[in-house]
């Protein structure tokens, strides 16, 4: 039977069964509003993070050590972008448009991930990024590759695929300063430093102060909860640390034999709502810096649509 000559109970059945099969939702079946709403409102906040990510990177190009660091990192910062696109339009085939997504962003209505801004001071904080920025990124990442959303899956297979490669020429960079000079190594352990806690409230707030976990979860869209994601990231990233000899910022990091897992130190939460509000070191800068490129772009927004009127003039004349 098709979605659209069921009843709406039905419909919010058939649904369910596909939920519970762990099949994939796709754009133009039944789904619920409140679903819709929190997809677009995950699905655009990823992707303004993806866009808005390449500020911190990108302010490093020009100045990246080698022809070779060059390279990695111009690529890396354009995979960021493209990840960005895809998600866009992963968005709108729920119904919403790319402009207002946009202008949500540029209008500074929208959030985007808290991690984008903090400052990247020096060359290790490009290493720092890759290795616990795009390394977060990945552990939560591959549970959204099993998102009950068929766009929204499958662009996450994709763009997992890219995050390793940004995880490891992060964690290379930081490998070949812990393992230089004196000042290299403090380098390295400065960023580590200020990249740690921040990294660990990409994951967000407390599964107990998380109002949309419970229903995401029950939807199949989130798989795991925001603080069994950070544990995880804890538990695979300390290791990486102590192989780099370097220290993580955290005196009440300890292994809990009973847990299996690493037991951690209090988060500091005031400093992640103050920075999700608006108030971060860089938030001001990131989205002028946006709004800046957005206009500077005005023009082959202009001509692409020019050239697309254009041809479907040709195309009706013919
Ligand atoms: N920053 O109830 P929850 C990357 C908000 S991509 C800002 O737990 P939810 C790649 C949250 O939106 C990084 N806001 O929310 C890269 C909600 O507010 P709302 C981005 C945050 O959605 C690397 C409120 O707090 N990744 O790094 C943050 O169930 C290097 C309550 O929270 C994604 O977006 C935060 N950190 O769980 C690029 C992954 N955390 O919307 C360039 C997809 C929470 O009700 C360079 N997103 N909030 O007003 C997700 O998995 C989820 O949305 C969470 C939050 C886990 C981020």
């Amino acid at each position: 039977m098709q979605f659209r000559t069921m009843t709406a109970q039905q419909q919010q059945e058939r649904f369910e069964a596909i939920i519970e099969a762990e099949g994939k939702v796709e754009p133009k079946d039944w789904m619920p509003e409140a679903y819709r709403k929190t997809l677009i409102r995950q699905i655009s906040q990823h992707a303004h993070s993806e866009v808005v990510g390449m500020l911190p990177e990108g302010r490093w190009i020009t100045r990246a050590p080698s022809l070779r660091r060059k390279v990695a990192l111009l690529a890396k910062i354009q995979d960021e972008g493209g990840h960005g696109l895809y998600l866009y339009s992963a968005a709108e085939t729920l119904g919403v448009s790319r402009e207002d997504m946009v202008s949500d962003l540029l209008t500074g209505k929208a959030k985007y991930s808290s991690i984008f801004n903090y400052p990247t001071i020096t060359w290790a904080d490009i290493g720092a990024v890759g290795w616990l920025v795009d390394g977060a990124a990945i552990v939560n990442q591959i549970m959204l590759q099993k998102a009950s959303f068929g766009p929204y899956s499958r662009a996450m297979i994709r763009i997992c695929k890219e995050e390793s490669f940004h995880q490891r020429q992060g964690y290379e960079i930081i490998l070949k300063l812990a393992q230089g000079t004196p000042e290299q190594k403090e380098l390295a352990q400065d960023a580590l430093n200020r990249w740690w806690w921040p990294s660990l409230m990409m994951f967000g707030p407390n599964d107990d102060a998380s109002p949309n976990s419970a229903q995401s979860m029950a939807w199949k869209i989130k798989r795991i909860s925001n603080d069994d994601l950070r544990q995880k990231f804890i538990d695979q990233t300390v290791p990486q640390a102590n192989f780099l000899g370097l220290t993580i910022p955290d005196p009440d990091l300890k292994w809990n034999e009973e847990r299996k897992a690493y037991d951690f130190g209090e988060i500091d939460w005031e400093e992640f709502f103050n920075v999700v509000k608006g108030n971060g070191p860089c938030n001001k800068e990131r989205l002028r810096d946006r709004q800046e490129a957005h206009a500077n772009g005005e023009w082959v927004r202009e001509a692409a649509s020019a050239y697309a009127a254009k041809k479907a003039e040709r195309k009706e004349a013919a």
